[in-house]
């Protein structure tokens, strides 16, 4: 499905022939990372992708373990504020290759925004310094965040004017801004996405203001009943999680001399509301009602950010194109948590389309 990241594999011409270098991924325990670890290993060998973060995270929960149905596969206790820490990870493992995404939310980023700045913005620094001494290229995940109210809000273009206000989205730009820098002064390989609120079934979300098109797949399988914290006309950008997956693998092993930006490429997939999505989801689950209790910090972060993102420099730069639109994500997202959630009362759900 991929192209081999040319990235990572050097030909050693000497001796051995084909010499693989290793992946790191940080904050692998999260809502990405539990499915980016197991398609990276399942791309280029389980030995090669080391899977980091801060928690140790529950045996049977780690992506290890999905990855490898119980065997061990390489993981690494990383506090990326700690520059030792990822020091000693990426010699010990000889790693070409980091996907940074520990990162903290922003919804939990504006409520602690300074250990947001420390987390976001300082495990990224260090991330960049160990990328320079030891020349490994960066995934950097960046977000819609990155743009704030007075950013064009609709098909937002890949250069315009990002003056966010909440402390993620400040951490956002702040975080293109060195990528770009260490590309330019020192010549790292960063590349970065601007990514949408991402839908997925295999992890929890992890505090974002776009939680809501998760929490309601499940609350409607199980209850028949959503309350979201956003209102009803509320349109952001989504993603379905194996777009975002593909999209973050299909950029780094992009030709590096068709990019033109090394900060973050905007994407996009669909442009949804609360509505729409509970819409969507009544047509597959009978009986499915959705009521409202806005929560104001979240509302304001979402008024401040884009309804609709221009991805036309990724499609053109690197051939980025998404596969899933609202009705084949909800489809398979109703059909593998349809397996996983029992719903708590009454008959189950009927059909998917
Ligand atoms: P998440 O909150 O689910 O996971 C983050 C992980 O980072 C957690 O497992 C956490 O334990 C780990 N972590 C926190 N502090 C750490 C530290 N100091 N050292 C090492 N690990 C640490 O987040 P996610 O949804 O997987 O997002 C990953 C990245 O993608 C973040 O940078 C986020 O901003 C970005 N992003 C996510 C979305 C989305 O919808 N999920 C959208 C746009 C951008
Ligand atoms: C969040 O809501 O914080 C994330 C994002 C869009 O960056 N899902």
């Amino acid at each position: 499905m991929f192209n081999f990241p040319l990235c990572c594999v050097l030909f050693d011409t000497v001796s051995r022939g084909t010499v693989v270098t290793k992946i790191l991924v940080t904050g692998a325990l999260g809502q990405i990372g539990s499915e980016l670890v197991p398609a990276l290993r399942r791309h280029y060998g389980e030995p090669f992708v080391v899977a980091s973060d801060i928690r140790m995270g529950a045996a049977s929960r780690e992506p290890n373990e999905i990855a490898s149905k119980g065997k061990k596969a390489p993981f690494e206790h990383v506090d990326c504020t700690q520059p030792h820490q990822l020091h000693e990870a990426v010699r010990r493992h000889d790693i070409g290759t980091i996907y940074h995404l520990a990162a903290l939310l922003s919804a939990v980023a504006e409520e602690k925004p300074q250990i947001a700045w420390s987390v976001n913005i300082g495990s990224l620094y260090n991330v960049l310094e160990v990328a320079r001494q030891y020349s490994c290229a960066v995934f950097f995940p960046s977000s819609i965040g990155a743009f704030g109210p007075s950013t064009p809000r609709d098909e937002t273009p890949q250069e315009t004017m990002q003056r966010p206000t909440t402390m993620y989205g400040v951490t956002k730009v702040a975080g293109e801004l060195l990528c770009d820098y260490y590309a330019l002064r020192f010549g790292v390989d960063t590349r970065g996405l601007r990514l949408p609120g991402l839908i997925s079934y295999v992890s929890p979300p992890g505090g974002g203001t776009t939680d809501y098109a998760i929490d309601i797949f499940r609350q409607a399988i199980k209850y028949k009943h959503y309350t979201c914290f956003l209102r009803p006309d509320t349109r952001l950008e989504m993603m379905y999680m194996p777009d975002a997956i593909r999209a973050m693998i299909e950029l780094m092993s992009a030709d590096a001399a068709r990019l033109t930006y090394r900060n973050a490429f905007n994407v996009s997939a669909m442009s949804l509301t609360p509505a729409e999505l509970a819409a969507a989801i009544a047509k597959r689950i009978p009986g499915f009602v959705m009521d409202y209790e806005v929560d104001p910090l979240r509302q304001a972060i979402a008024d401040s950010w884009p309804r609709s993102l221009d991805d036309s420099v990724a499609r053109a730069e690197w051939d980025w194109k998404p596969h899933y639109d609202l009705d084949a994500m909800c489809d398979d997202m109703i059909a593998k948590l349809g397996s996983n959630v029992r719903p708590a009362r009454g008959p189950s759900i009927s059909g998917t389309g």
